[in-house]
């Protein structure tokens, strides 16, 4: 091999080790007859989740219900039935988000029940 010079050697040495944009070619130039089928796409979804909303005796039902409609742009109706489960089983699923979306949901949820004195809390959990 003629070629010394320190960057050649890294050349050679980030081909061999396949980190290089052209996926990594053998060092020798010879050709690629076949490659490896990719099985599975190249996109990987986010881990997702849960924004569960808890139950108290004192915030007023529509104030759950218009949490759920501006919060998590629930329908009236989709608003209420969640609701209803929540007051009557102590918990329940306001919707299903990446980590810093459902992160936020749960911040804004906090804030606006500070502002009118509810205590109304969420929490999330892994999907
Ligand atoms: N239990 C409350 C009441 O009777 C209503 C309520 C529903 C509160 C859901 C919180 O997440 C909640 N006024």
């Amino acid at each position: 091999m003629m070629s010394d010079e320190p960057w050649q050697r890294e050349v050679r040495a980030r081909k061999r080790d396949g980190d290089d944009a052209d996926g990594g070619r053998p060092p020798d130039g010879d050709t690629v007859i076949e490659r490896r089928t990719r099985l599975a796409p190249r996109t990987k979804k986010p881990p997702m989740y849960k924004v569960i909303l808890l139950n108290d005796d004192y915030t007023p039902m529509e104030f759950v219900v218009e949490i759920l409609k501006v919060v998590f742009h629930k329908q009236h109706a989709e608003a209420t039935k969640i609701m209803l489960h929540v007051h009557q089983n102590g918990m329940g699923v306001a919707g299903v988000f990446p980590y810093e979306i459902a992160e936020t949901k749960v911040r804004t949820v906090d804030e606006l029940s500070r502002q009118s004195e509810f205590p109304l809390k969420c929490v999330m959990e892994k999907a």
